[in-house]
């Protein structure tokens, strides 16, 4: 499929998909959202793809939601077309998707680097839900992510004020799991992405699931949960190999079955 909103690449065994409105600042319309699930969907499906990617460019991973779209959008428009329900897709991607974000990640930037599952960011990175200056507020999960992100006080500070938080704060608050120069934003994330990609891909997505679970599910369920998906690994190749060869101190020729 062709695309004009994104560009999407492999780098061996990871997907990237690159947020590509410059003139815009990345900002996310209903094409771009329609073109970066597809394109997420294409990887999910590629055996050849064990990690997804999602970037922008040094300036912006993404200014918000298009602004210029939504202005004349009544209640009826946004309610009988679900505005922006789309995205929901994402979370639907068993493969890992790592948001590597440089520059503006606001509103609905902000919120779709916290469907990835989780967000390294360069030193430029600023996060922030400014949808109060626009007499509206988070809806692609802003108030529900981040709050369980940052926590209570910081949540409604960000989405109360639309403050935007460095890098430095986002590291230190647990917004993103790392912080790392901007010249090294794609280098890093795609060796991180790499490293998981080379792991059983059984194994990763039901990590990814399971981690994921403990949002929705109380512990003691979600423990429960877990232990099923850990003992169902123990029907799979990968699991025999992973432990054959620790023993055998040789590296694991992972089959992803
Ligand atoms: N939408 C549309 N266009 C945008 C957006 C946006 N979110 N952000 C920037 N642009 C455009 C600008 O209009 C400008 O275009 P033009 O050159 O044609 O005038 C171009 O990008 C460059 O922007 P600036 O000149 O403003 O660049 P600056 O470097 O001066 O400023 C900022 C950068 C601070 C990021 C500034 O552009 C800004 O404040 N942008 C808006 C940020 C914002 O408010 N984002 C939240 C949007 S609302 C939202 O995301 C709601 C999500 C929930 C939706 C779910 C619905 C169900």
């Amino acid at each position: 499929m062709p695309y004009d909103m994104i560009k999407v690449d492999t780098n061996g065994a990871v997907g990237v998909i690159t947020l590509n409105r410059p003139k815009a600042l990345n900002a996310l319309n209903t094409q771009t959202m329609n073109e970066v699930v597809a394109a997420a969907q294409a990887f999910d499906s590629d055996g050849k793809v064990g990690c997804i990617v999602l970037t922008g460019s040094e300036k912006a991973f993404a200014a918000g939601a298009d602004i210029k779209e939504m202005q004349p959008l009544s209640y009826m428009d946004a309610w009988s077309q679900d505005f922006f329900a789309g995205w929901d897709a994402l979370t639907r991607i068993r493969k890992p998707i790592i948001a590597a974000v440089s520059g503006y990640a606001l509103g609905g930037g902000c919120e779709l680097a916290m469907i990835c599952d989780f967000i390294i960011a360069s030193e430029s990175a600023k996060f922030g839900q400014p949808e109060i200056t626009l007499g509206v507020m988070p809806g692609m999960g802003g108030s529900q992510r981040l709050t369980r992100f940052v926590g209570k006080s910081k949540s409604m500070d960000m989405c109360l004020t639309g403050r935007m938080m460095d890098a430095e704060e986002a590291e230190r608050s647990g917004l993103v799991s790392r912080v790392v120069p901007v010249s090294d934003l794609m280098e890093v994330t795609l060796e991180v992405a790499a490293k998981i990609a080379q792991f059983s891909q059984p194994a990763v997505a039901m990590t990814k699931e399971s981690v994921n679970r403990s949002y929705e599910m109380t512990m003691a369920e979600g423990v429960r949960f877990e232990r099923r998906l850990f003992h169902s690994l123990f029907a799979t190749e990968d699991q025999d190999e992973g432990m054959k060869a620790f023993v055998e101190k040789r590296s694991a020729q992972f089959k992803n079955r």
